[in-house]
């Protein structure tokens, strides 16, 4: 019965959808958005926001864009980040007015630290004090909402007129899009928004105000990166966002394959095969220590990066830029607020080149040729340093292949083992992890191959990122085959489990694997660090961190919500079956799954 009415609501188009002339302000927003190519607007409701609920429902027959209802706000907006990092366009996510915009803080602080491209919509007023319905309008009314967010977002705007609307959408739409991206607010007031037109606004062409063509770096700088690159002994290349433009992966390959540089991927993103011969990420210390000229490709903390590095004692140092020269491509320093720092510590750099990478690997690849036809010589000590570090390459994957070996039957069960059990599982479809990734073990174990596999982390670090923004890439996935993986941390799903009804309730397929270690472990680790350096006892460390007394039984909540459920599952015998009848609920029956595995503490 349920199923057949959410059909009919997203199936049915109104009447109305046919007499296409809008006639309420809200009904030109929604034009606007379907002429932005808008597909869906994630939002729990509220009358803040009604006009342009009412409009996407009833004037544009719930599509383009599409409602999707969500049960908190940090699920929407999370939902977009995924969304865009699934496809490279923004969708939008609405916002109630202050108490909505408040919600979904930190979701809009991970979506401007992670650079995607969030259209965030709002509604507040009236502003006209003397139309305010008593107390719920004045107390939802602020001057303005954007005030919140503005440290965090990259614009925002409250157009005052329904004529300054679509400038308003083209400017937002064009900012976000606009690298470095990130989240964009504008805030609809409800008169604007519910008051009949009195003029409609001309429909803007908007391929006459797409973002501007990328940045190409100067070429005087990329042909001295060139000379360097070409002539260093132990180049090394880290890449962290690269792979946003999937071209990306296949120019960033042939790079290395023209320096013959090891690659470290930071996995922000997927950069680089792990099944090439030049990739050594996982040996990222002691490459780093050995290089004496380092490319950092769109890394936001070049200085953090660098200096992790210290072999002889785990602790951050300067000696790697003592001793290397330093290129930076990236167009990261665009977007600089003073409000949170998250521009990191400054950097010494030799040679920093304003650029984007989608354009200005493939140029500096062609200029390493140029360089490298003047200067045969050095075609010798590039083939052994391929060879090289092929043999360390093979090294590295055949330890991790071993270890997870070794850890086949342990319990509790180790993230090594699972992450080869799913892989044995997957392998085989067409699969994208959309989030989590066992602590390195699935890039260690997997192939990871074909670009965009793989879409990095939340950005910011504020947990309850990895339910929403799976759903969003499921849901830009949705119909089309592709089997979306979430690796999903126990503690972040206790943020938000209300997305698993939006799962269900939008019939969008997911494969959730809970790496449920009862633990908010990241915090556990560090109540043991603390507890050691004073002496204190470390039996402590569960308090205020464990997810114990009672364990969540995250199969029960997934079914209880609709959504097939395994587990929980402690034994390593057990892992594979339960995956194998997910899957096929995935895949068969279009549903999203949640396997529930009780892991190492780790
Ligand atoms: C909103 C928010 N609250 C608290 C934290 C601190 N914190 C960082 S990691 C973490 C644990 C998250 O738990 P889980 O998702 O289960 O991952 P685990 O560390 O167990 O792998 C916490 C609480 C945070 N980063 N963001
Ligand atoms: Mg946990």
């Amino acid at each position: 019965m349920t199923e057949k009415l959410n059909q009919q609501q997203t199936n049915n188009a109104p009447a109305s959808e046919k007499a296409a002339a809008p006639v309420y302000g809200s009904d030109v927003i929604v034009d606007l958005l379907r002429a932005a190519g808008i597909e869906y607007a994630a939002f729990n409701p509220g009358a803040s926001f009604r006009g342009i609920h009412d409009s996407m429902v009833n004037y544009g027959g719930n599509r383009m864009p599409e409602a999707i209802t969500c049960t908190h706000e940090e699920i929407s907006v999370a939902m977009a980040h995924g969304y865009a990092k699934a496809t490279g366009r923004p969708m939008a996510s609405i916002l109630h007015n202050v108490v909505g915009l408040q919600h979904a803080c930190m979701a809009i602080f991970n979506a401007w630290c992670d650079r995607v491209p969030v259209l965030l919509l709002g509604g507040t007023g009236p502003m006209d004090a003397a139309a305010r319905r008593p107390w719920i309008e004045w107390i939802h009314t602020a001057l303005v909402q954007g005030n919140q967010v503005r440290d965090y977002v990259k614009w925002d705007d409250q157009p005052h007129t329904l004529a300054s609307v679509p400038e308003s959408l083209l400017r937002a739409m064009r900012m976000a899009t606009t690298e470095p991206g990130g989240p964009v607010y504008v805030c609809f007031d409800s008169e604007l928004q519910e008051n009949k037109a009195e003029k409609i606004p001309p429909m803007p062409d908007w391929s006459r105000f797409r973002p501007p063509a990328p940045m190409q770096g100067d070429e005087n700088a990329l042909r001295e990166a060139a000379r360097l690159l070409m002539s260093a002994e132990r180049p090394v290349v880290i890449a962290e966002r690269v792979g946003r433009h999937p071209a990306s992966v296949a120019a960033l390959v042939e790079l290395a394959e023209t320096v013959g540089a090891p690659v470290l991927d930071r996995n922000s993103r997927f950069n680089f095969p792990n099944t090439h011969p030049l990739d050594l990420t996982g040996a990222n210390r002691e490459t780093v220590q050995a290089a004496d000229v380092v490319l950092a490709l769109d890394v936001q903390d070049v200085l953090g990066t660098v200096s992790a590095t210290d072999i002889a004692t785990g602790n951050p140092s300067m000696s790697v830029f003592d001793r290397a020269r330093i290129i930076t491509i990236s167009v990261e320093h665009l977007l600089t607020k003073s409000w949170v720092s998250d521009y990191q510590a400054l950097a010494p750099v030799d040679v920093p080149i304003t650029a984007e990478t989608s354009v200005a690997i493939p140029r500096l690849s062609a200029l390493c040729r140029e360089v490298s036809g003047s200067n045969s010589g050095s075609k010798d000590l590039r083939t052994k340093r391929r060879d090289e570090t092929a043999v360390k390459h093979a090294a590295l994957r055949a330890k991790w292949q071993q270890q997870a070996e070794a850890d086949a039957t342990r319990t509790p069960i180790a993230a090594s083992h699972l992450a080869a059990e799913i892989w044995r599982v997957i392998r085989n479809e067409d699969w994208l992890l959309v989030n989590g990734d066992l602590n390195g073990w699935c890039r260690r174990i997997w192939d990871w191959e074909r670009p965009n596999c793989y879409l990095g982390r939340s950005g910011g670090g504020g947990v309850g990122y990895g339910i929403g923004a799976s759903v969003g890439a499921a849901l830009a996935h949705r119909g089309s085959g592709k089997l979306c993986v979430d690796i999903q941390g126990d503690g972040d799903l206790l943020f938000t489990p209300g997305a698993l009804w939006t799962l269900a309730h939008h019939h969008i397929p997911l494969l959730m694997i809970m790496w449920n270690n009862r633990s908010y472990y990241n915090s556990e680790a560090h109540a043991e660090r603390i507890a050691h350096a004073r002496s204190r006892p470390v039996e402590n460390k569960g308090i205020g961190t464990r997810i114990e007394d009672p364990e969540v039984d995250f199969a029960s909540l997934a079914r209880s919500f609709g959504i097939h459920g395994e587990g929980p599952i402690s034994e390593p015998g057990a892992i594979r079956p339960a995956l194998e009848r997910a899957l096929r609920a995935v895949q068969e029956d279009g549903r999203a799954a949640l396997v529930d595995i009780r892991t190492d503490a780790q």
